[in-house]
Parts: structure tokens; sequence; C-alpha cells
């Protein structure tokens, strides 16, 4: 029984595996996490971010709010300062209070991917106050290049922020960004959320359609280089700061699975 049960699993895996949803075939997959188990894996991936706690948003990221459960990776949010927060944060020159705390993994160190297909299927916490993302960093450091592959602001859960930051340096910052409108209620179910990177263009994708070329070859230059995966829940800032309304209980940045996948040779 055990062995027709790995045997089926090993027939749909590999039905399932066939390559990302909605592009050509011959992929071989090079990294995945279905969040089985009850634990993060720490082989693929670190709390927080690379350079700590804090970002451009209100909240400290701690890993207490990180969990897999039930095929799953949760971040939630909590309306309460974390001792360890700084005064503030910084969005777009504006100064922001921290007295929020969230959840963020990535996988510098673990995992870093140059050209190919990353996606991830994912649910958003709904109603106002949460900035969650899906997001590309250069393992070097420099920045730009940034691959933000889902950024939504829950306030409006119709839709999702796809962009490509390049140039040479944070002055000379440029980006090719965009609202894909128009989505069904994004907090209401899991949705793919995927982008398609190489040389020549990048593709956005969301349930298997490309919504967003970005062609500029000078602009896809500056993206030539390793990078890693980032997760996070951000909280305010770009979004609506939390109010009255927000919802801080079970109500999660749930994601069911990432997978990269890059074309056979
Ligand atoms: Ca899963």
């Amino acid at each position: 029984m055990k062995l027709l049960h790995a045997m089926v699993t090993m027939i749909l895996t590999s039905a399932l595996f066939a390559g990302p949803v909605g592009v050509e075939k011959d992929w071989k997959l090079v990294f995945d996490d279905d969040f089985s188990g009850n634990t993060l894996h720490q082989g693929k991936w670190s709390y927080n971010y690379p350079w700590g706690s804090m970002h451009n948003h209100m909240a400290y990221m701690d890993a207490s709010h990180v969990r897999v459960a039930d095929g799953k990776l949760v971040l939630r949010g909590l309306a309460e300062r974390h001792p360890k927060a700084k005064d503030t944060a910084k969005f777009n020159g504006k100064i922001l209070p921290v007295p929020y705390q969230a959840g963020a993994i990535h996988s510098k160190g673990k995992f870093e991917v140059t050209h190919g297909y990353i996606e991830a299927r994912l649910k958003v916490p709904r109603g106002r106050g949460f900035w969650p993302a899906f997001w590309l960093l250069p393992v070097d450091g420099s920045w730009p290049p940034e691959i933000d592959v889902m950024e939504i602001l829950t306030s409006n859960p119709h839709r999702n922020h796809v962009a490509l930051h390049y140039g040479k340096n944070w002055r000379e910052h440029r980006s090719h960004g965009q609202w894909i409108e128009k989505l069904p209620d994004l907090s209401a179910d899991f949705h793919d959320y995927g982008v398609h990177w190489t040389a020549e263009f990048i593709d956005f994708y969301f349930d298997g359609k490309r919504v967003k070329r970005v062609s500029d070859r000078a602009a896809i230059k500056h993206t030539e280089k390793p990078m890693f995966l980032l997760i996070n829940l951000g909280v305010g800032a770009w979004e609506k700061k939390p109010d009255a309304s927000t919802i801080w209980e079970k109500n999660y940045y749930e994601i069911d699975w990432i997978r990269v996948w890059q074309k056979k040779r």
C-alpha cells in the first residue's frame, strides 16, 4: 500500500511538474517548497530580511510570526510593538512609526537564480493595512535591480503590482512597473503569480496568463546577476496604515508552494 502510494505520488508529481503553468515545456525544476511538515525548511530559507528585521514599512519582522502548517507557509501581523524595533522606518522619504510586527523569509545564501520561471501560489490577508510581497533581490547586495512578482496593497485586493527596478545605482534608479487591475478578490482564494525572466524579456504571469512584458533590453541587462527570493508581510507604508477596521486575528498571508524552473539545456 505504501509502495502504491509512493508510485501514485511520483506519477502525479511528474505530471504536475512538467513545467510552469501557462508556458511552453522543456523546463527542469531547480527549487521548490510546498511547505509540507510543520517547520520552515532551514536548508532553503532564513527568517526576516538578510539585513535584519526592519525595512520600508511599519512592522518589525520576527520569526514567531512565521509558521508552516496544513501544507502552507503562514505569515501573520501583530498589532504590538516589538521591544527591539527602532522608533522609525522610512518609505520613499516618509518617516513612519513601527508599532507592529510581522514575518518574512528569504533564500539568500541558500538558493539563488539567474533567469528562469519563478512562481508561487498564494493568498493575501483581507482588509486594510497589509502589504504582502513576493520578490527578488541580487545576492551581491546591489540595488537596483529588483524584480517584484507580487505586491498587493490589501485595501484594494483586486490588483497586483509587478515591477522591474533597474539602473546603474539608486540615484539613477528607474522602473518598469504596472498595476495588473480588475483581478478577482486576491484575499479570497489562492492564485499563481509568476515571472519568466530571460535575457530578452521579463514576463509577468497571473494564473498562467501573461499580464505584462518588459522588453527593454538595456533595463533587463541590469538584472543579469544571481538573485534570491523574498516573501514578506509588510504593514502600512505604501499601503494605508492599519486602523480600527484592520483584521489581526486569523487573517494571514499564506503561500501554498514556490517553484523555480530553468530551461533544460
Ligand atoms: Ca503546499
